[in-house]
């Protein structure tokens, strides 16, 4: 259901207007990383039908999908410079932009997906959405990415000792290095985009990801074995950049906030049957998964992770407790 082409998104409106004479359309290029038909670039599509749609035409977003706007990091920074308005951004990547998220790349900083949308939804998500806009970051709402899991093409992985002499790909951000460390395998960070390859050539044995993504980016055709650690809960924003949101009426700014707010909905919907469907279909093409036999294990050994990372950002100690103490 992932295959196919990008499809730029055209809205019949832009053309009417311009039939009946009526101001340009502001073209808004929107960043998707992932493919057609994966939850974020449904809703991301219909977020742009609806701001199409409610703004009669003045802001017409245009989805980019498979990263073709180029990969996470350099999207981030053409978002921020304004030469790519929108992009539906992983908060991983993000930490070496706006450190505070780097709260949110902490391992099992969530207990599960549930507790996330509560802090995000809520006045913590709040906190997070402060710092990126004084990076030139808009979020407009949360989406949500699963739990990450390890996988890898030579073997289960179902204590730490198990990660030994394994390279991992990680996303681009110093924690994820130091997670890998401290679990016993070797990290490389790595764009999305060039991961599949580098398991099929060996370059590296395994990554780390959620079911959709495992899917949708084929790694499952290399890497066989799949270990359930959940050690990564990352939201997801839909987030405009400030040049282009600052040139933006207040009333279509409520229209294109409602309308990230409801594709967030929509993702959130989608994503649950997504990530159920995907799981059983990697296993059905031969993947084989399991759950690590001592999770706590595991989480024991982040014990440095956190200590280093309030060492260095004591200001954003009690931004890890208020997440902790969310219901
Ligand atoms: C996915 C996420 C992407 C990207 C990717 C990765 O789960 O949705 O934005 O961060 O992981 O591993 O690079």
């Amino acid at each position: 259901m992932f295959k196919g082409s990008v499809r730029v998104l055209v809205p019949a409106l832009a053309a009417t207007c311009l039939m009946a004479g009526m101001a340009q359309a502001e073209t808004w290029r929107t960043w998707a990383i992932h493919p057609e038909g994966y939850p974020n670039v449904v809703a991301l599509e219909s977020f742009a039908e609806n701001v199409s749609a409610g703004t009669e035409g003045r802001i017409e977003p245009q989805v980019y999908a498979n990263g073709v706007l180029g990969s996470q990091p350099d999207a981030i920074e053409q978002v921020r410079a304004g030469a790519i308005a929108v992009g539906n951004f992983n908060m991983g990547p993000m930490g070496e932009i706006v450190p505070a998220t780097n709260v949110l790349s902490l391992p099992f900083i969530f207990r599960d997906i549930d507790q996330m949308h509560t802090a995000m939804d809520g006045e913590i998500g709040q906190r997070f959405s402060d710092a990126l806009s004084e990076q030139g970051l808009v979020a407009l709402s949360w989406m949500d990415s699963g739990s990450r899991s390890f996988y890898n093409t030579k073997r289960a992985i179902k204590t730490p000792a198990d990660m030994e002499g394994l390279k991992f790909r990680v996303m681009n951000n110093d924690l994820y290095v130091q997670m890998v460390d401290q679990l016993g395998g070797n990290a490389t960070p790595m764009a999305y985009g060039e991961v599949y390859q580098s398991l099929k050539t060996g370059v590296i044995d395994g990554a780390e990801n959620n079911y959709p993504s495992f899917e949708s980016s084929n790694h499952y055709e290399v890497a066989k074995y799949y270990s359930v650690t959940n050690h990564l809960i990352i939201p997801e924003c839909i987030c405009v950049s400030s040049r282009v949101w600052d040139k933006v009426s207040d009333a279509d700014k409520e229209i294109v906030t409602q309308a990230a707010l409801d594709a967030a909905e929509m993702q959130r919907e989608l994503w649950a049957k997504e990530s159920d469907k995907a799981r059983q279909d990697v296993i059905d093409a031969g993947v084989s998964v399991n759950e690590v036999t001592d999770p706590k294990a595991f989480q024991d050994a982040m014990q440095p992770v956190y200590a280093q990372f309030i060492q260095a950002n004591p200001d954003l100690e009690s931004l890890i407790t208020d997440i902790q103490a969310v219901e």
